[in-house]
């Protein structure tokens, strides 16, 4: 009876064993077939900010669009819902996945460099896209593709100038977007530069709307509270321009070209542009969210062992209520 026992036993650990081996053997063999099938593909892990506004959506898309399987590239993403803590997870499992490129657009400027040099020592190049990053190191990033945010503040500080008088007593309210993030920081210096060239500025508010609609709305909504007479609302993105005109149309307060208000956003998305041709917004300050084909191209080129140049600032216009056309709007891309 024992020896029946053993002999069963044995037949039942023979059996458990071979499917142990066999079932790892599927799954070496799917990673294999997974790696055979992605090894002819290029593998990139595009660690994503978020889906906070249109400009967001846009620059996802544009991803996308660059990085399709029809150009060989296997393109995996992940959303950080606007947290640091994400994307540095986002990015540890690009580096054990074995991806390719790493593309990170930082949420943030600050607090990268542990990670990135994990992804250095794995031996996998990092593209950022969109912000910038403050590191100890610059070796630990391959190429840069974005904006001069510092320049796009600059040039709505110009318009209000030129066009609501540098010598005008002006109260200002600022919706600035994500505290810390590269387009916060550049925008708020052109718009802190200009109040002090000025005597006449007065920023009587500025608060953070985190670059969305619905915080962009509540702070608005605060501000309105406070402050009975708001010449020039400064947003730091469109989002935060729709949530705020939300809040004024609630209180009955009036804005844009024939409004007491005057608003200057930025991002020029589509919809803060068609609200920039319906005189709702003053002054769009574009961001070209249409990083896909420059990281791309430096993927390719990268792959033939070229060194593409470490920076690259993607073009951006400005669009002004009252000369924006709505074919100039019909033949943009965002
Ligand atoms: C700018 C980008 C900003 C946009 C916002 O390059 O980082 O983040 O201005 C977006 O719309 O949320």
């Amino acid at each position: 009876m024992k020896k029946m026992l053993a002999v069963a036993m044995s037949i039942l650990a023979l059996t458990f064993a071979s499917y142990t081996v066999r079932e790892s053997r599927c799954a070496d063999a799917a990673k294999d077939d997974k790696q055979t099938s992605a090894g002819a593909m290029t593998v990139v892990g595009f660690s994503q900010v978020g889906v906070e506004s249109d400009w967001r959506m846009a620059n996802t898309q544009s991803m996308k669009k660059a990085f399709s399987e029809k150009k060989g590239y296997k393109l995996i993403i992940k959303d950080a819902q606007q947290k640091q803590s994400r994307q540095i997870a986002a990015i540890r499992d690009f580096i054990a996945q074995r991806v390719d490129y790493i593309v990170l657009a930082p949420v943030t400027e600050e607090g990268w460099d542990k990670v990135l040099r994990e992804a250095k020592d794995a031996g996998i190049p990092v593209i950022i896209v969109d912000r910038m990053i403050k590191t100890s190191d610059n070796d630990l990033f391959t190429c840069w593709v974005g904006s001069d945010f510092r320049k796009e503040g600059g040039t709505a500080v110009i318009w209000m100038e030129k066009n609501l008088g540098s010598d005008k007593d002006l109260h200002i309210a600022h919706l600035q977007g994500s505290m810390g993030s590269s387009a916060q920081i550049g925008r708020t210096e052109a718009l802190q530069a200009g109040v002090s060239k000025n005597p006449g500025w007065r920023m009587v508010a500025s608060d953070s709307g985190d670059f969305t609609q619905a915080k962009g709305k509540e702070v608005m909504e605060r501000i309105l509270k406070q402050y009975p007479q708001i010449d020039v609302l400064y947003c730091e993105n469109d989002n935060m321009a729709f949530g705020a005109m939300e809040a004024m149309d609630e209180v009955g307060r009036t804005y844009g070209v024939k409004g007491a208000t005057k608003i200057i956003s930025f991002d020029a998305t589509h919809a803060g542009l068609t609200a920039t041709l319906e005189g709702k917004i003053n002054f769009n300050v574009e961001c070209n969210p249409l990083h896909g084909p420059r990281v791309e191209e430096i993927i390719r080129r990268l792959k033939t062992g070229e060194r593409p140049a470490k920076l690259a600032y993607v073009d951006e216009a400005a669009f002004d209520a009252t000369v924006i056309t709505q074919a100039e709007l019909d033949q943009r891309e965002y």
